[in-house]
């Protein structure tokens, strides 16, 4: 328009009239273009999905086979309407995490230090939606007895993708709780304890868990330099540089520290170790003289803060024995990482929704993409390692929900320490390598920023890496099955037999049950020949070992 008016600044009458044609003309031109490309706009749907819950047939035949009609009735109720809630409220809520991550003040305007982190309102919102759906409180009310366990998975898998990244403090929150429950709930921590497992939004908390310091987060034994010095009226101070703490606007943290004796000495290694609660802030909002040295810029996750901490004197309580910090940590260690495999499952099953949808919906080559045999079958390949994922991890929560409630034998108990690792290195890779296929099969909108699609990939990329790298927790699966002086491989040998002669009276099912029992057989062959004597070989071969685990067991 800019250039047709200045053209018209210097023309004669009978220039005008033809100029005035060739303006009709270009105008014309231009709507018809502006024409093809609202035509072009329209061309590609959105991906879209429903209610999570209804939408999901493996979880309500899972649910449907497994819990006892009157929990099923109650629990199928509740889930329908969380996932309303989920749709309609919650996912809107997710996005504004994702446009809005916190930012981080260490002065204010007049050079003041005061180290605010500070977060959207939607972040907010999802602390307080956490408790008023009892995201924590429902394994520990255990209202359902061994199926609450099994109930707030659920509920966590439903909201994982949905919750723009608050799943990561509900982890460490609920592995507070285990830890203090494990405990006994002492006195000194039953506010604490009531607060993380509570349902009102004012009261409720959530919790840090502060491990990763400046030598690393795998080797907590030597990486830990944090140092610990007693009170006189029986608290410790701490001292040390938290170089990763997630979800570092908690209330509360469970945290490992090195007690120093008269002498200022501490003990190194693993028995050196001990297990400390703390508050971040007091009543008035002020740092329990912690500082807030600057947030990680990470890949993904970004919706949450993730800070380096200087604790300078933070005022803690001494909550395991001495030296026995990461004996005592592990309960919590044992429910991330459940929780990194909720959030995995999760992950998968919201992109091959997606992915799904959209091949309803998407013409290529004269047909929909749901016509095209070769991009059904990429889908399908994505399905199965998800709905595998899934039964991997509602067995894990229901052998939790079990041990949990005293009705768990010896044998189920070895077998979920066994499972835990397993499903969190595995699912991790499985949650990594299906966001990258889903992704590809958006072609190349599923490259671009703003169809949420690339977030979905960094976040799942993390699954794989915090809380125990895939190398880590396969050194965790040895461990297991040193410490078990290899019960937990007896346990699960017989475990698997046992679904497998179920599965054997079904005939479509018995290739599968021969390829599970060759691929049992090598299992035990190798490690026949490999044997306790050969350490470093089962070191070598942990990761392979532990996949092959997983795999068993999944199939
Ligand atoms: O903090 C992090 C980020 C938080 C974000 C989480 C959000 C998740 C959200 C998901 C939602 C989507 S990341 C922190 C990452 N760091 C780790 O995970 C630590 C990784 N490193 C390990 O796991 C190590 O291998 C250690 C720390 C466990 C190794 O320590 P030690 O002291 O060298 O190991 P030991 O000597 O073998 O074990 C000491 C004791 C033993 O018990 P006792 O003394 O009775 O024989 C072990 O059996 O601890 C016991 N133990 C365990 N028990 C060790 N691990 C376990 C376990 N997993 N279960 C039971």
């Amino acid at each position: 328009c800019q250039m047709l008016s200045i053209k018209r600044i210097n023309t004669t009458v009978g220039q005008e009239q033809q100029a005035g044609m060739k303006e009709k003309q270009v105008l014309e031109d231009s709507e018809m273009r502006l024409a093809r490309r609202d035509t072009e706009a329209l061309f590609q749907e959105q991906p879209e999905t429903g209610n999570p819950y209804l939408e999901d047939t493996l979880l309500r035949s899972y649910l449907k086979t497994h819990l006892p009609p009157k929990v099923l009735e109650e629990v199928h109720q509740d889930l329908e309407r969380f996932g309303n809630r989920l749709l309609t409220k919650i996912q809107p809520l997710s996005w504004e995490c994702e446009l809005n991550p916190p930012v981080f003040r260490q002065f204010d305007a007049w050079g003041r230090r005061v180290d605010h982190i500070h977060t959207c309102s939607a972040w907010r919102r999802m602390k307080e939606i956490s408790a008023e759906e009892g995201l924590i409180a429902e394994a520990y009310e255990k209202g359902y007895s061994n199926w609450s366990r099994l109930y707030q998975a659920v509920k966590l898998y439903l909201f994982s993708s949905s919750s723009g990244g608050f799943s990561c403090p509900l982890a460490m929150t609920d592995g507070a709780a285990k830890v203090i429950e494990s405990l006994g709930i002492p006195g000194s921590l039953k506010n604490a304890f009531d607060r993380l497992t509570s349902r009102d939004p004012e009261k409720f908390w959530t919790s840090g868990q502060w491990m990763t310091e400046r030598r690393g987060g795998s080797d907590v034994a030597n990486g830990t330099e944090t140092a610990a010095r007693k009170q006189p009226d029986g608290t410790y101070c701490l001292y040390g540089f938290k170089w990763f703490t997630s979800a570092a606007d908690s209330d509360m943290a469970l945290t490992l520290a090195r007690i120093a004796d008269a002498e200022g000495q501490c003990t190194q290694g693993s028995r050196g170790l001990s297990l400390f609660f703390l508050r971040v802030r007091d009543e008035e909002g002020k740092l329990n003289n912690i500082q807030v040295q600057r947030l990680k810029d990470k890949l993904g996750t970004r919706q949450m803060a993730t800070a380096e901490l200087w604790l300078q004197g933070a005022r803690a309580e001494l909550i395991s024995a001495e030296g026995r910090g990461v004996a005592a940590i592990s309960n919590m260690l044992n429910i991330t990482r459940i929780h990194n495999v909720i959030g995995a499952v999760a992950s998968m099953r919201r992109m091959i929704s997606l992915s799904r949808d959209y091949a309803r919906k998407r013409v290529v080559f004269g047909k929909l993409l749901k016509d095209h045999p070769l991009h059904v079958q990429t889908i399908a390949r994505m399905e199965v390692q998800a709905r595998g994922a899934f039964l991997l991890l509602m067995d894990i929560v229901r052998l939790l929900g079990l041990a949990e409630t005293n009705l768990a034998s010896e044998q189920e108990q070895l077998l979920l320490r066994l499972l835990v690792p397993v499903a969190k290195l595995y699912t991790g890779k499985q949650a990594s390598a299906v966001a990258v296929e889903a992704m590809e099969s958006f072609g190349g909108q599923g490259y671009m920023e703003d169809t949420g699609l690339p977030v979905m990939l960094r976040d799942a990329l993390v699954l794989s890496i915090w809380e125990g790298t895939t190398n880590i927790l396969s050194l965790d699966v040895l461990r297991s099955l040193a410490k078990s002086q290899g019960q937990v491989m007896a346990v699960f040998l017989s475990t698997v037999q046992k679904k497998l002669e179920l599965a054997s009276g079904t005939e479509e099912l018995s290739p599968a049950v021969q390829r599970a029992r060759e691929a049992i057989r090598s299992l035990q062959q190798f490690m026949a020949a490999t044997g306790s004597e050969r350490p470093l070989t089962m070191e070598l071969a942990a990761r392979d070992f532990s996949y092959s685990l997983a795999r068993i067991y999944t199939g």
